[in-house]
């Protein structure tokens, strides 16, 4: 990234922190005074600015005309387990949403309750490691807006996913991202895909959408997010199902 975009950037948060006074900032920009603040920072705090700029950054967004004429599956597609199958039944309208760990509000939801929510729209490509790519529009709410509704505790550093498949062993799959990515606006909750209610394919009902990431981050079929201070507790230690027996890079950003 160009140090002109990094230093845009740098304004830009100062000025939003300010009340979103988008328009001052190439003035400010100008004045030296201001710009001897903003470079006054040693190579390592340079370094670490702007990697947590590219972390904010979009992933690219498509056409309806770019869409994939069909959304494979990968990894479970069709979960044995019991309950799930047993919500499937129902077309999940009993299902439920638990939003706990460290929050100051617990809460359970069910899906119409996520559904009434705001919600984003977008057309992603989604990228697996086993070699395929798809383009598809999701549509969910943004994981912000729940973790604010909840209110995240002092001390929590990731969020993690609990889902309903058996992935193997009869351990469920898991997965989980810094809060970086929890708050990134295109990490969303999605319920549907294609403008139709998500398939049991690719997570019913509920799955999420983390764009700046590998295909197996993407956790299907939640059914609890959890707050954390450390992934030690969770699974074998290394934050992910795959990342626990696979060897797969926790941090799976493209
Ligand atoms: N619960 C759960 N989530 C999962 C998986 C899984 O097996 N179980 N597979 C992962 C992998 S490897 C990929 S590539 C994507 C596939 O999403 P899709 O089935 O919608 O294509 O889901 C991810 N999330
Ligand atoms: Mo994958």
């Amino acid at each position: 990234m160009s140090a002109i975009l990094t230093r845009r950037r740098l304004i830009t948060g100062a000025a939003l922190g300010a009340g979103g006074l988008l328009a001052g900032c190439d003035k400010l920009g100008e004045n030296e005074g201001f710009r001897k603040i903003l470079f006054s920072a040693d190579a390592m705090n340079r370094h670490a600015q702007r990697l947590l700029t590219d972390r904010e950054a979009l992933a690219r967004e498509f056409d309806q005309s770019d869409l994939s004429p069909f959304f494979r599956g990968n990894g479970s597609q069709n979960p044995q387990d019991p309950n799930y199958q047993a919500h499937a039944a129902a077309n999940f309208s009993d299902w439920r949403v638990a939003i706990d760990g460290l929050v100051s509000r617990p809460e359970t939801l069910s899906m119409a309750q996520i559904r009434s929510m705001p919600q984003r729209t977008q057309i992603t490509r989604h990228d697996c490691v086993e070699g395929w790519s798809a383009i598809g529009k999701w549509t969910g709410v943004p994981l912000k807006m729940l973790l604010d509704q909840a209110g995240l505790r002092d001390g929590a550093r990731y969020i993690v996913f609990h889902c309903a498949d058996d992935s193997g062993g009869g351990t469920q799959y898991y997965e989980s991202i810094d809060l970086i990515d929890a708050f990134h606006p295109q990490t969303i909750m999605a319920w549907a895909l294609n403008d139709a209610v998500l398939p049991i394919r690719n997570g019913a009902p509920l799955r999420l959408r983390v764009e700046r990431h590998l295909g197996y981050k993407h956790a299907k079929y939640v059914q609890r997010i959890e707050a954390v201070a450390s992934l030690d507790g969770i699974g074998l230690g290394k934050g992910g199902f795959w990342e626990d027996r696979a060897g797969y890079e926790w941090y799976a950003g493209i």
